[in-house]
């Protein structure tokens, strides 16, 4: 069977590298601290080795033996083996029953009722017994593929399914989402009108999501939280070259080597996605700068169609600038403007 072929003890100490014995390693019969074959690391005297063992997938009945000090190793006969950390002489668990599953009912099976672990059986609190793994695959605990194998303690043992790949696209196993992807879901779906969701390591995050909208379509000019007057030259409002209905703002007619701008502050709460189109029709180092708090954050020139702008601002109080920049003399082109219009923002409030 293929499951066997592999090297078990190397593939386990790759996965579990907290161990202090090495995986599958004989260990000296008198604790003196070296080890008889293999391995680079031997328990102090007065702790032991444990191991954990799991069933043969080839159902071969092995069976889990006892190496030298009482110490259990895995089987070479087709048990797999976990070698764990040291831990004191006994069974470690400090329960006192000696069984080593810590739930003190003595009958070895760690699930602390009168159910038997390892009869086959799954029964009270067990997920699974030996090969019985009652029904369930890695597939149908959400995972992609792989092996599920049944601890000793009657719980499932994941580590050789294979997890989704968060950040592929791909909505998979567990995953709630995979970036752009949402199962087709929306805000709305969370209850709320507008915003969007976010997909935080696989998982839907709604507080993205408001009630609130702060939107300015311009079709009555600029709204009083703008401030037009910080700039040498006022913006404008364009009646022709618009995005939707009638009006868009449009920056002011200035000479070469100067910078207009309009400025709009708002409350973005706990933070708010800023959507708007803009356009350009200037020689390509005429840009259109968008600026948060004075740090520019994009900046478009040339011919550039109507297009959407979406990005995300902090949450608090920030300054959104719009500027004509034509610092840099060069010849204007175009029809010498840079233009947005359908200004919308989630969860931003004017400031009273
Ligand atoms: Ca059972
Ligand atoms: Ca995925
Ligand atoms: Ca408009």
């Amino acid at each position: 069977m293929t499951f066997r072929a592999m090297p078990p003890a190397a593939l386990l100490c790759g996965v579990f590298s907290l161990t202090l014995g090495g995986c599958g390693e004989s260990v000296d019969a008198t604790d003196t601290g070296t080890t008889e074959t293999g391995g680079a690391t031997e328990c102090v005297p007065g702790q032991q080795q444990g191991c954990d063992c799991y069933d043969d997938p080839s159902g071969d009945g092995g069976i889990m033996r006892t190496g030298e000090n009482g110490i259990m190793t895995c089987d070479e006969d087709g048990y797999w083996g976990e070698c764990m950390m040291c831990q004191p002489l006994g069974d470690g668990d400090g329960d006192g029953d000696g069984d080593g599953d810590g739930d003190g009912d003595g009958d070895g099976d760690g699930d602390g009722d009168d159910s038997v672990c390892g009869d086959g059986t799954v029964e009270g609190a067990e997920e699974c017994d030996g090969s019985n793994l009652n029904g369930a695959t890695c597939e149908s605990l959400g995972y992609v593929s792989g092996m599920l194998l049944c601890t000793p303690q009657c719980t499932y043992e994941t580590f050789l399914c294979v997890p989704p790949t968060c950040g592929d696209g791909i909505i998979e196993g567990f995953e709630e989402c995979d970036a752009p992807e949402f199962n087709g879901l929306t805000c709305d779906d969370y209850g709320y009108m507008f915003g969007n969701l976010a997909c935080i390591d696989c998982t839907i995050e709604s507080s993205g999501c408001t009630d609130t909208l702060y939107a300015v379509d311009f079709e009555v000019g600029y709204t009083p939280e703008f401030d037009l007057t910080a700039s040498p030259v006022w913006w404008t409002i364009d009646t022709i070259d618009v995005y939707e209905g009638l009006r868009c703002a449009k920056s002011a007619f200035t000479p070469s080597g100067t910078i207009t701008f309009v400025d709009l502050t708002l409350d973005f709460g706990g933070g708010a996605t800023l959507n708007f189109w803009y356009r350009t029709s200037s020689a390509t180092t005429h840009t259109l700068d968008l600026l948060i708090d004075g740090v520019v954050q994009e900046s478009w020139g040339g011919d550039t169609p109507w297009t959407q702008y979406s990005g995300a601002v902090s949450g608090g109080v920030h300054t959104i600038r719009w500027q004509y920049n034509k610092e840099d003399f060069a010849t204007v082109s175009g029809g010498d403007y840079v233009s947005f219009d359908a200004l919308s923002i989630p969860g931003a409030t004017i400031i009273p």
